[in-house]
């Protein structure tokens, strides 16, 4: 079962209900006045949902109920505006990527004894918690922002593995409801010990990190814990007795733990991301493994030879030799000017040269840009302003216009096939034609691409090189010829 580019609404009870035993593929829906829930799944079902928007309009209660034996995954949509929780469920899988859940009247995500995998994802302005799980869940959290909810950030109860990793969690406890509190993390009577590891937790109304008097003690490194109103950690009747390499508010034991102000970018717009002389970068376990971990943009997790303290991996590439927070064709000029020179503020190896080595890093930068000019988690939610940015850092080329009432996402069809899920493509394709659907090969291709580009060879180079100047954008800084001199001498040394 597969429903595509439809606009679901004025429905009483649900909007879609998904039960025994259903695959059903819900793509480039909008869902809105529905009178109880815009998406029901019940008993033994496998539903993908993605680029849906699902809108409660403050009058639906959920976005969507999740009960029994269901394996949900949802991708680049968006939960807003219900009465109740924008998802909630239990005894099941949930798995998250690319999503916004926003202004629900009860939380923005509430789960019992299910597994769930949430990446990439916004979490905020929810009246009460902004996650909440309990019972036996497993919780993988990671790579997302959870800010401004009414109570605690993220609220856990009698859990089984938590692991929660390069996120912001800031500004909640809005409410100011001192029963059910403001913090960053509460912790109750957790089974196995949590991991808190390179996270951000920032001015939130009562503490950082606060747990109960009984449950495991969670294993908390390389964050930043700073600026919560109550103070950084908080253990009824105990103390966080495993804390290390963290940024706090106060002295702690521990090994590497340092205190003072880690340096935001402007806390005050929603930017975590730390300054180039912040107190936090190299600051977390030298000696931490941390595998192909991306930080919260994106970026690998380790840059200068030591992980950074917080979300945020601080790195500004040395070829962005004009230092205006991208590296683009200006900076290109300059690097091919000094090819094959001794110039030690060009050469971005160790060495002072400047030969394909340089090439093969300054194509690693290529079109780099500053996240706290770009980043995703400051483009997204906001009045009027973040569905239009957080689509097109999922999808779209350049900025669309925001959907609105019930406008779909991706208002055009080919583009909507374009970015179906691999199982709800199959389904759809013979609804399509042929050329459709090469444009879905196309864009695999294209992922295919940018991963090569990571294990450069020279031909990769040269193709790189040629492409650049095939788009025109080279002959505004050299000649053909000097062009053509550039690539003979990169094809030169890769003969030697
Ligand atoms: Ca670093
Ligand atoms: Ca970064
Ligand atoms: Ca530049
Ligand atoms: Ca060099």
């Amino acid at each position: 079962m597969a429903v595509a580019n439809c606009r679901i609404k004025n429905n009483s009870n649900y909007g879609i209900d998904v039960t025994h035993y259903s695959y059903a593929d819900i793509h480039n829906c909008t869902f809105v006045n529905n009178s109880n829930t815009n998406i029901r799944v019940y008993d033994h079902c496998w539903p993908e949902i993605s680029f849906c928007i699902l809108d409660g309009n403050g009058t639906t209660n959920f976005g969507l109920q999740q009960n029994p034996y269901c394996v949900v995954g949802i991708r680049d949509s968006i939960f807003k505006n219900h009465t109740s929780c924008g998802i909630s469920g239990s005894v099941g899988t949930l798995t998250v990527s690319n999503a916004i859940f926003e202004n629900a009247q009860s939380r923005g995500i509430q789960y019992s004894n299910s597994d769930l995998i949430i990446e990439h994802t916004l979490i905020a302005d929810n009246s009460d918690e902004g996650l909440y799980a309990d019972l036996g869940c497993s919780l993988t959290l990671t790579s997302s922002v959870i800010r401004r909810n009414g109570c605690d950030g993220v609220e856990l109860h009698d859990n089984l593995v938590t692991t929660i990793t390069n996120n912001w969690i800031h500004n909640n406890g809005v409410a100011h409801l001192i029963y059910y509190g403001g913090s960053g993390i509460s912790f109750a009577d957790q089974s196995s010990v949590p991991l808190v590891r390179n996270n951000t937790i920032y001015d939130n109304w009562t503490y950082g990190l606060q747990s109960s008097q009984y449950g495991a003690d969670p294993n908390v490194r390389n964050c930043v814990i700073h600026d919560n109103n109550s103070g950084d950690l908080y253990r009824q009747n105990g103390s966080f007795n495993t804390v290390n390499y963290c940024c706090l508010q106060a002295p702690h034991t521990g090994t590497g733990n340092i205190t003072g102000d880690p340096c935001f970018y402007q806390p005050e717009n929603n930017d975590l991301h730390i300054r180039s002389e912040s107190i936090c970068k190299n600051a977390g376990d030298p000696n931490g493994s941390y595998g192909n971990e991306t930080d919260i943009d994106g970026e690998n997790r380790v840059y200068y030879g030591c992980v950074d303290a917080g979300g945020d991996e601080y790195y500004h590439p040395k070829a962005d030799y004009d230092i205006n927070w991208i590296v683009n064709l200006l900076d290109y000029s300059r690097f091919a000017d000094n090819w094959l020179d001794i110039n030690s503020t060009i050469s971005l190896d160790v060495d002072n040269d400047v030969d394909v080595y340089d090439l093969a890093l300054f194509c690693e930068d290529w079109l780099w840009e500053a996240p706290w000019e770009q980043g995703w988690m400051l483009r997204m939610g906001g009045e009027g302003f973040g569905e239009e940015m957080f689509m097109s850092e999922s999808f779209f080329a350049s900025d669309e216009a925001r959907p609105t009432g019930d406008q779909l996402m991706i208002p055009d069809a080919m583009q909507s096939l374009a970015a179906m899920p691999q199982r709800i493509a199959k389904k759809a394709q013979k609804f399509y034609s042929v050329n459709a659907f090469n444009n879905i090969h196309t864009r695999q291709q294209q992922a295919q691409a940018d991963i090569q580009i990571k294990q450069l060879s020279i031909e990769e180079l040269l193709e790189w090189l040629d492409g650049l100047w095939q788009s025109g954008d080279l002959s505004e800084v050299m000649t053909y010829e000097k062009y053509l001199e550039f690539r003979e001498a990169i094809q030169k040394a890769a003969e030697q």
